[in-house]
Order: structure tokens, then C-alpha cells, then sequence
């Protein structure tokens, strides 16, 4: 069978677990051919550390999507991650204009914890909003559906009711599906809730809540999520599949916490992720 094949479009923090030094060995195990497209260089993410150096590598992002298609590549996936800028959000539109056939994921990763990012303002969320109306798939947090939706971030206490809802008018955006993570119906369960438009139809995956915040989770949960749709698993499956890996990362680093704040042991937990795949 071909190889699927998939370009992920996020930074480069050198330091620190999250964007593409997660994503591609992620997909990559899962057997995907990954194809990483760098917007910037970090010297490190910027939750938690200081001072950190920021290369901004826009100048090429169109120049290589116009390389692949005059050799005639084409992409099973396109996803998206941290980007930086509004001038970025536009050049990843036009990689979803030159390869239409590819599944496209878009992590919105702008915001958390009822809070923007450091480098973001509400222009670049409302540049994320309008680049979700040309994505197949959207994977935010609470907090960036919230903004995306004009709405109130409501941190707890919520029912289903408020996730399906906030789930279906996030599919107004113009994606086909809405993911919503971190969500949290009770004090020990934690994961995500899918809505497909096109079927009318919700799914969810949940694991036990382990209290505790790491950064790169979400980086983590849309790669596996991403990579196991576009390997073709229905999306109940990939939904359990990439709540499963992510509970797992998180369950791995426990021990390890204080030292490894900044990011989750995935490394270690590549092995069941596979596994997941090969059962279901
Ligand atoms: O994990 C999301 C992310 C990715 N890349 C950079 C970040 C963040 C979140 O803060 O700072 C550079």
C-alpha cells in the first residue's frame, strides 16, 4: 500500500517537546511520511521560559508549498500547529488552495487557561477563526473556541449540552469537524468531544483526570489525532486513539515532573501508541 504522506506546518522550538519536534516522530512512528514545513525558529517555547530567540522563516513558507506542487507532490494531510503570525495564517491558506486533495487539520494553538498566548493578540485569533472555515478538521481547547466564538471562556461547571453546542457553532466556522480537548464533565475524567456536521454526529473519549498541566499536550494529542485520520481511522477511533496517548504521556511523566516541566516523556509511550493502531 502507498505511504501516506503528510505535511505539518507549526514552529520549531528547539527546546521544550511541543510543535514539531513532537509532531513529526509522532506521525513519523505511526508510519506516516511527515513532511514538516517550519513557520519560525524558537530557541524554546514560550510557556515558561524567558528571553527566548524567534526567527521568523515566512520569507520561504509559499516559495517551498510552489516547489512541492511544480514537482507534482501531492499531500494525503496538511496540519497546522503554532504558526506566529497573521502573514503566516494567510500563507498556510495557500498551501490548503495548491493541494485541495489533502485531509486538513488545523490546531488553532493560540490560547489557554481562559488566556492568549505571550505573541498573540484578537487579530491573529480571528485570523485562526477564519483559517478553521477552510479546514476539514479543528482542534481547539475551551479557551480558543471560545475567543474563535466571540463567546465567554467557561473554565468548569459546564454540561453536554453547552459542549454540543459550542461544538456545532464551531462547525459554523465553515470546517466539517469540530474537536473540542480538555473537557471535563466531572472531577476525574478528562478528553475530548468531536462533532461531524456532515453526519450529524458526536463522539467523545475520555480517560481519568490527572491533575496536573503540561505544556505540548495539545501539540501531542492533534498529531495523533491527525495522524491516525489520515492513516484512515474512523473518528471515534482516532479520538480514543490520540485521548489514550496523550493520558499515557502525561501518566509516563508523573514521576519525572519537577525536571520535566516543560513537556511530556512522548518518547516513551510510542510504543502503545502503535499498538493502538495495529488493534484499532
Ligand atoms: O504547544 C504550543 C506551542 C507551540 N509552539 C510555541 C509555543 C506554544 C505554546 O506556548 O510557545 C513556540
Amino acid at each position: 500500500m502507498r505511504q501516506k504522506r503528510i505535511a505539518t506546518i507549526q514552529d520549531l522550538s528547539c527546546f521544550g517537546k511541543c510543535s514539531l519536534t513532537v509532531a513529526h516522530p509522532i506521525m513519523s512512528a505511526m508510519g506516516l511520511e511527515v513532511c514538516p514545513v517550519p513557520t519560525a525558529i524558537l530557541s524554546t517555547h514560550t510557556a515558561g521560559f524567558t528571553g527566548w530567540t524567534f526567527r521568523d522563516l515566512s520569507a520561504d513558507l509559499t516559495a517551498i508549498a510552489r516547489h512541492w506542487k511544480s514537482q507534482g507532490l501531492t499531500f494525503d494531510g496538511i496540519s497546522t500547529g503554532y504558526l506566529g503570525t497573521v502573514d503566516m495564517i494567510d500563507m498556510v491558506e495557500y498551501y490548503f488552495r495548491l493541494f485541495p486533495e489533502a485531509v486538513k487539520v488545523v490546531d488553532p494553538v493560540f490560547a489557554d487557561n481562559g488566556k492568549l498566548y505571550p505573541a498573540f493578540d484578537m487579530n491573529y485569533a480571528a485570523g485562526v477563526a477564519r483559517l478553521c472555515g477552510h479546514a476539514d478538521v479543528i482542534v481547539p481547547n475551551l479557551t480558543e473556541a471560545a475567543f474563535m466564538l466571540g463567546e465567554e471562556y467557561v473554565p468548569s461547571g459546564y454540561d453536554e449540552e453547552y459542549i454540543q453546542g459550542l461544538l456545532k457553532r464551531l462547525t459554523g466556522l465553515g470546517c466539517r469537524v469540530a474537536v473540542v480537548t480538555g473537557v471535563r464533565y466531572d472531577d476525574a475524567h478528562q478528553g475530548a468531544v468531536a462533532y461531524d456536521s456532515s453526519k450529524n454526529a458526536y463522539f467523545q473519549a475520555f480517560q481519568e483526570h490527572i491533575d496536573v498541566s503540561f505544556h505540548g499536550t495539545g501539540d501531542i494529542f492533534t498529531s495523533a489525532l491527525a495522524g491516525a485520520g489520515v492513516l484512515g481511522k474512523p473518528l471515534p477511533d482516532a479520538l480514543r486513539i490520540a485521548v489514550d496517548y496523550t493520558v499515557a504521556c502525561i501518566r509516563a511523566t508523573m514521576p519525572d515532573k519537577a525536571e520535566h516541566w516543560y513537556g511530556v516523556r512522548f518518547e516513551d509511550c510510542l510504543p502503545g501508541l502503535i499498538e493502538a493502531l495495529r488493534e484499532g
